[in-house]
């Protein structure tokens, strides 16, 4: 077997709902990559679900971390995604800081909100530091809305034109020398896509899939973790980008068709062994 690569995944677990770990985990692992926790919190439910139950995992983080040090764990991807404080903003600022290496890759979901909200937690005293997180990653993959947040553009909720998108492109190039995708993007025709710079080749590129109206919760998660599976598997990035949409794409439709309530989040499962053909 050849070296087996391991991802350090920050983010909650939402028990039910399909979010941040519980989607991050699967989709890695049988991606063949060694897929670490590092829990921000449990919910019962993501926070879209009324009486969601919460336990903050802040002082465990810091625990964990010190035990992983001791032990001189290394990774080789750090994924970081929903946080649910600001003291864990400064806490995923440490572990870059102690574990990310010149060959880690370092992908930043800066979760904060979408359809022109915040999530329920998140307000605009994250917005710095989620900055900060994106200006030490290689990838980053904001939606629509929080790439109007890092960027400080009010969101245009009424409808958007390709001029916007590119601004909220050339004004994410000035906060990070990361590579961007901004997913999400939805020029009011069928199509739905991703707005991408290559930083590391110099190149703005957008991608579409077939749209389906409205929400499902942890798309960008089940996106995210693709991508990164994609790229961790040697995936050239635009191709990496596209392989992450399909599958996302294949797991909207999955969904739709199990007549599943889309609060319960994409229905991936079942497609992941086909995610798994496209990186072979
Ligand atoms: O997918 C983003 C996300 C992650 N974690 C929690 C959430 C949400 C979005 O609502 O509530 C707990």
């Amino acid at each position: 077997m050849k070296k087996q690569k391991k991802a350090a995944l920050i983010n909650d677990i939402s028990c039910i709902g399909r979010c941040s770990l519980t989607a991050a985990m699967p989709i890695l692992s049988a991606c063949g990559i060694e897929s670490v926790p590092v829990p921000t919190g449990i919910f019962s439910a993501h926070t879209e679900f009324d009486g969601f139950v919460k336990e903050d995992l802040t002082d465990k983080m810091e625990q964990f971390i010190d035990h992983w040090k001791s032990l001189g764990i290394r990774f080789d991807c750090i994924y970081s995604g929903y946080l649910a404080n600001r003291k864990q903003t400064e806490i995923v600022q440490r572990f870059l800081l102690d574990f990310k290496k010149s060959d880690t890759l370092c992908i930043v979901d800066p979760v904060m909100g979408d359809n022109g909200v915040f999530y329920k937690g998140i307000d605009d005293s994250f917005i710095a530091d989620m900055r900060f997180l994106c200006s030490a990653a290689d990838i980053i993959v904001p939606n629509v809305t929080e790439a109007c947040m890092l960027a400080d553009i009010e969101p245009e909720i009424d409808g958007y034109g390709m001029d916007f998108v590119k601004e909220l492109l050339v004004s994410l190039r000035n906060i990070t020398p990361a590579r961007i995708v901004i997913t999400g993007v939805d020029l009011g025709d069928d199509q739905i896509g991703c707005a991408v710079y290559d930083s590391l080749m110099g190149r703005a590129n957008m991608f579409f899939t077939p749209k389906t109206e409205g929400r499902f919760p942890g798309t960008g998660d089940v996106f995210a973790s693709a991508l990164t599976a994609a790229v961790m598997n040697g995936k050239d990035f635009a191709d990496a980008v596209q392989t992450a949409m399909g599958f996302t794409c294949k797991c909207v439709e999955a969904t739709l068709e199990a007549e599943t309530d889309r609060k319960y989040g994409l229905c991936f499962e079942p497609e992941i062994k086909n995610l798994i053909k496209s990186l072979e």
